[in-house]
């Protein structure tokens, strides 16, 4: 049986981005695989944060895991922090890290916003955390969306490092990209990255939006001047972003959704994407509203912390005895 691993920051709220690329794969990956998803909430702390509003956002987060169909019975969900090998083998890895390969994340690069000198540590080691991450659980795929690739690859590196230095210690893990939704961009500007981090409300459709808001959201979403429904990313972003969403979440695929709007135009095709849209994330609202202050979340996360730490306790058992520290 394959093993699984994803995580996701408790910062800011789930967007369509984060469930179509990584959330709604984890939901089809729990049955035919053993499935780790984590909380990261150390990850969240590279950038300040109101202690308060983390730990909120944190149960949030693991409501949402619960709410879009995650079954505790078949993945185990847990808070990062909760396990605390990952810390441990993030150091572990930092001593086989090197200041070149990370300065050349892109990631940091953006969120550093080129200014290193300034910048936390936290958000420069960012990605030998997220490595431990993944090691630690033996995952031999990761599903996130195209984001993610550069620090996927920055693991396979460490990990292979690791095995050829010391001993044959960890499994090298697959990147796992959605054909469909690896990359949302923003509704107001289709040619950046739906994002949590952005200051414009009209970036991204939250999971948890009202239906006013997503419906007033999908009708200013930026578009094109022309008025034919047509999937091409260079000549029309907004309208293939569209079609992309209205694909993931309406089961069509793109040629269908180009078939079915032929000759129609942008004014149908917007009323049926919103309706679309608003009877996915349905669901996914009622169960979050039923189970979020039931006590429920903090249950499953207690059990989940108990899972994880066992299966990430032996990992680390042998990486402390191949590089040569003392257990008694
Ligand atoms: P921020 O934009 O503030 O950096 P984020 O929205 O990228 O945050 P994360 O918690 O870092 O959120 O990402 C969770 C998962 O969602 C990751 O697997 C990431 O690749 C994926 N993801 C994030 N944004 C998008 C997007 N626009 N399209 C597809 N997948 C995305
Ligand atoms: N870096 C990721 C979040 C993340 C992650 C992980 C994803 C932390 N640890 C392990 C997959 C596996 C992000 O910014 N989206």
């Amino acid at each position: 049986m394959k093993r699984i691993f994803s995580g996701t920051q408790p910062t800011g709220e789930i967007h369509l981005g984060n469930y179509l690329g990584a959330l709604k794969q984890y939901v089809e990956l729990q049955n035919g695989a053993e499935c780790y998803f984590c909380v990261v909430n150390l990850h969240a702390l590279t950038i300040p944060r109101d202690p308060a509003d983390l730990r909120e956002k944190t149960l949030d987060l693991a409501a949402i895991y619960l709410a879009i169909g995650l079954d505790p019975k078949k993945a185990t969900l847990f808070v990062q922090s909760h396990v605390p090998a990952h810390t441990e083998a993030a150091w572990l890895l930092q001593c086989i890290s090197r200041i070149g390969e990370l300065s050349r994340m892109v990631q940091f690069k953006e969120k550093s916003k080129g200014s290193a000198e300034s910048a936390g540590v936290g958000l420069f080691t960012y990605p030998v955390l997220q490595a431990a991450d993944i090691l630690l659980y033996q995952a031999d795929q990761v599903p996130v969306g195209e984001d993610q690739k550069q620090h996927l690859e920055l693991t396979r590196d460490l990990a292979e490092r690791f095995n050829r230095d010391y001993g044959e210690v960890f499994v090298i893990p697959e990147v796992l990209i959605p054909k469909v939704g690896a990359r949302v961009m923003a509704l107001d500007d289709p040619t950046k990255k739906m994002s949590k981090s952005s200051d414009s409300k009209w970036n991204n459709i939250g999971l948890l939006d009202e239906p006013k808001q997503i419906e007033k959201k999908l009708k200013r979403a930026v578009t094109d001047s022309e008025n034919e429904v047509r999937f091409d990313r260079e000549q029309k972003p907004g309208i293939s972003n569209l079609m992309t969403i209205y694909s993931a979440l309406g089961g069509l695929s793109l040629a269908e959704i180009e078939k079915k709007y032929e000759g129609v135009g942008y004014g149908q095709f917007k009323r049926d994407l919103i309706e679309v849209t608003l009877e996915s994330l349905r669901p996914i609202q009622e169960r979050y509203a039923e189970i979020r202050h039931s006590g429920y979340v903090e249950e499953v996360l207690r059990d989940g912390a108990e899972r994880a730490n066992k299966m990430a306790n032996e990992t680390l058992y042998k990486m402390r005895e191949a590089m040569g520290l003392l257990q008694f």
